[in-house]
């Protein structure tokens, strides 16, 4: 315990000096190790305009350290394309990547009726075999494809390639290329190798540029509805996606395609005719947002449909965007509809959380987003950081010119894109985007996570299991959000833990029965007695006593 005084410990956070806590977190590591760190763990200051401190972020892990990062694999199969029903999703690689990845991340779907495709129950995969790694595994590959197609018949195939795949050099496009030619179907391969990237959001880019150049715009399709946009960057997590499309629907908004939450291969090929692109998750998508605004000409805004006044703020942008009084009546009908319930919620559990404290630690938005959830029900966030956000998901999109592209980010193609000749068609005059902007509705801008925190907390980038644990042991919260890698050693330590990746069994979150669900969750978690036992009684009070014989 060299360096952290008892009073620290014993003392409350109010009154916890963030540097003492920093350099103890850093204390533990090699001179060099530390030096890097330091870079990564930062005391938020947010200044009047909103400008905040540099974090060093998306960097590679420092070897030794355990990390709670995923791989690029992880990212482009799991996250981005894995919601799709319709894909035939094969997995090149050894059996454990496709397993591992199967299923886990509770992303709900629900086929429009029983003759619909929906291929999530299955797992699809190669399943690589020594001959193969020495051999090459092309062949068995192109079988792989044939087979689920005589099987299955589905619109579309699609390859994701494991470590070894890039390791021994089969060339998964080529295959795609002659399937797709061979079956009459649309075929296409990633190349999201696990080691691609720094982590899972290496994956995330690879997924939007292949999904964008192989499905979206493929279908010219005109559909019905006055307000038409996508849902970019929602997984549809616990059934997330289900209550956001059901207030959308509600208030007369037109969903065309959720980028990729209870998706299908359809909606993403009619995805470029929606007038407006809304992005839940920056991190996991904006790519496809800022390739379908060059090439079709949809401008992009940032929504957050978690917590219930973030949901209804994002549904007046939304309205606003739109500049439509009959819409704008709408939502605030559906608003005024909604939030009584959430409201009466809201004043009871707010009774017994308030003032409790709450330490998140999630992949690249939920770090983020959760916050406000928390503070509708008067709780503190008192320290938060994502797993492999960028600097612009911590600092804002105002700090995107001044990132530096190191070699690990240059692994990742930059897709160079051109307005579409025929259908490239800008929604919005410059005239109109003055006007939405002077009314506050900023395009292609998210502010970040750093300037809605409070200044004086401690952020950190891909925390490390021994800053967790070392964290738990200074802050003591009264609740600690993370995934499932973290969660029995932090209830171990007596500490509720909530899985805000796959929300445990719970959910939906998002939206206003959504926030309804959270507060009555985080309430029963964080008021529960049973952590107050953790601790065996003779831990407490050892009841065997004994005497040195001398004495
Ligand atoms: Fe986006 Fe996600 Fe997240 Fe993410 Fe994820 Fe996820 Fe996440 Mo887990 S896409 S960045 S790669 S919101 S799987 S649904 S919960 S780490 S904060």
């Amino acid at each position: 315990m060299a360096g952290l005084n008892k009073d620290i410990r014993n003392s409350t956070t109010e009154d916890m000096n963030p540097e003492e806590i920093k350099r103890e977190l850093l204390l533990r590591y090699p001179t060099k190790v530390g030096r890097k760190r330091a870079k990564q763990i930062v005391i938020n200051k947010v200044d009047d305009k909103g400008e905040v401190p540099e974090i060093q972020a998306n960097v590679r892990t420092i070897p030794g350290i355990i990390t709670q990062r995923g791989c690029t694999y992880a990212g482009c199969k799991g996250v981005v394309l894995g919601p799709t029903r319709d894909i035939v999703n094969i997995t090149h690689g050894p059996i454990g990547c496709g397993f591992y990845s199967w299923l886990t991340r509770r992303n709900q779907t629900k086929p429009p009726g029983p003759e619909d495709d929906n291929f999530m129950p299955y797992c699809f995969s190669t399943d690589m075999q020594d001959e193969q790694i020495i051999f090459g595994g092309e062949k068995k590959l192109k079988q792989a494809v044939e087979e689920a197609y005589n099987l299955f018949h589905p619109k579309a195939i699609s390859i994701f390639s494991t470590c070894p795949v890039g390791l021994i050099g089969d060339d998964v496009h080529s295959v795609a290329r002659e399937m797709k030619e061979k079956l009459g179907i649309n075929v296409f391969g990633f190349s999201c190798e696990g080691y691609k990237g720094v982590s899972q959001s290496a994956g995330h880019h690879i997924a939007n540029n292949g999904i964008f150049t192989h499905v979206v715009g493929l279908d010219d399709t005109v559909q019905e509805g006055k307000f038409k946009i996508n849902l970019l960057g929602e997984y549809n997590i616990g059934g997330d996606g289900f209550e956001i499309d059901r207030i959308l629907k509600d208030c007369g908004i037109t969903v065309i395609s959720t980028f990729s939450g209870n998706s299908s291969y359809d909606l993403f090929a009619n995805s470029h005719t929606a007038d407006l692109n809304t992005i839940m998750c920056h991190r996991s998508i904006n790519y496809v947002a800022e390739m379908m605004e060059k090439k079709f000409g949809i401008p992009w805004i940032k929504i957050n449909f978690i917590g219930a006044q973030a949901s209804a703020k994002s549904l007046r942008k939304i309205a606003g965007y739109f500049e439509d009084r009959e819409l704008m009546d709408q939502v605030e009908a559906v608003i005024a509809r909604e939030l009584p319930l959430v409201e009466a919620v809201r004043a009871e559990v707010r009774e017994r959380c308030q003032g409790k404290r709450a330490m998140l630690f999630v992949g690249g938005s939920r770090a983020h987003h959760y916050q406000e959830l928390f503070n509708e029900i008067g709780m503190e966030v008192i320290t938060s950081g994502y797993e492999f956000g960028h600097r612009d998901d911590y600092e804002g999109r105002r700090v995107l010119p001044s990132i530096k592209v190191d070699a690990d980010s240059r692994t990742i193609e930059e897709l160079h894109i051109e307005a579409d000749p025929a259908r490239y068609n800008p929604r919005l005059s410059m005239a109109k985007v003055e006007s939405l902007e002077s009314k506050g509705i900023k395009l292609k801008d998210y502010e970040g996570l750093m300037p809605d925190l409070e200044s004086g907390k401690l952020v950190i980038d891909d925390i490390s299991q021994f800053e967790t644990e070392k964290l738990i042991e200074i802050y003591k919260p009264d609740i600690f959000c993370a995934g499932i890698k973290e969660k029995y050693a932090i209830q171990k330590s007596g500490i509720p833990m909530k899985q805000l990746h796959s929300y445990d069994s719970g959910g939906p979150y998002a939206g206003f029965r959504g926030a309804v669900n959270f507060y009555r969750e985080i309430d029963r978690m964080v008021n529960s007695k049973i952590w107050g036992y953790v601790k065996a009684p003779w831990q407490k009070n050892p009841e065997l006593a004994a005497k040195y014989a001398w004495e």
